[in-house]
């Protein structure tokens, strides 16, 4: 039996969300937006383009077309300083243990990312070689809750939409994910990631039993 297991990034693998509400931080503060952990919730899984949309409107400003690319540059130069210095040590627990798992008993796995920064992250903390397919924010046109992402990682992975499993930290992406008829698995909190067809507040809390179960179904 073979399944194809899609993991987010940001939130499942890796803690970058701290590193995007850093730079977020800097960017709004410089142009007098107050910016607070509860306003980089609604930005985790939203592309940069929206996340930037989010922090004007928060602000009330409007800027010019070039002002708006110069802000987004800052801001990925800033993130990318941060990712700069990542390795192995910053992957969350037993995130390798069920890759592995997956990995010697020859399951799809795919990483389907909004983040156009995906594959130099996966190359950071070095786990690119545990991924058959990558779809990042450079492959996408519409974003999460859109399945477009996950349903291009099952058809790289040449399996159907119902065989794929996804496991997301978003409300967007357990949305994606569940639009494209996949089982969708929630990192993170239970009352959050209510849509989610099964919730563990991370992959501590994943059995390798329960891994088995998914492949057999
Ligand atoms: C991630 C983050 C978002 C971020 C987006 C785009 O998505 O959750 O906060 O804005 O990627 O990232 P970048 O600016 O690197 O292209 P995911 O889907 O991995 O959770
Ligand atoms: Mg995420």
């Amino acid at each position: 039996n073979t399944k194809g297991f899609i993991f987010d990034l940001d939130g499942v693998i890796v803690d970058t969300a701290k590193y995007h509400f850093l730079a977020w931080k800097k960017l709004a503060n410089s142009i007098d937006v107050d910016f607070t952990e509860t306003q980089n919730e609604q930005l985790k899984g939203v592309s940069r383009v929206k996340s930037l949309e989010k922090i004007l409107s928060w602000g009330n400003k409007t800027i010019s077309e070039d002002e708006f690319m110069a802000l987004m540059a800052k801001k990925n130069d800033d993130y990318l300083s941060y990712i700069d210095k990542m390795g192995e040590s910053e992957i969350l627990p037993d995130v390798p243990k069920i890759l592995n798992h997956l990995n010697e008993n020859n399951q799809g796995v795919a990483l389907g990312s909004a983040s156009k920064n995906a594959r130099k992250i996966l190359q950071k903390v070095n786990l690119i070689s545990n991924f058959q397919a990558i779809v990042d924010g450079n492959d996408v046109s519409k974003a999460k809750p859109d399945p477009e992402v996950f349903l291009i990682g099952a058809k790289a992975l040449h399996q159907k939409p119902e065989n794929c499993i996804v496991f997301e930290d978003s409300v967007a992406g357990v949305q994606a994910a569940n639009n494209a008829n996949m089982i969708s698995i929630g990192i993170g909190d239970k009352t959050v990631l209510s849509e989610a067809d099964y919730v563990f507040k991370d992959f501590t809390e994943i059995s390798i039993e329960f891994i088995e179960e998914l492949i057999k179904k």
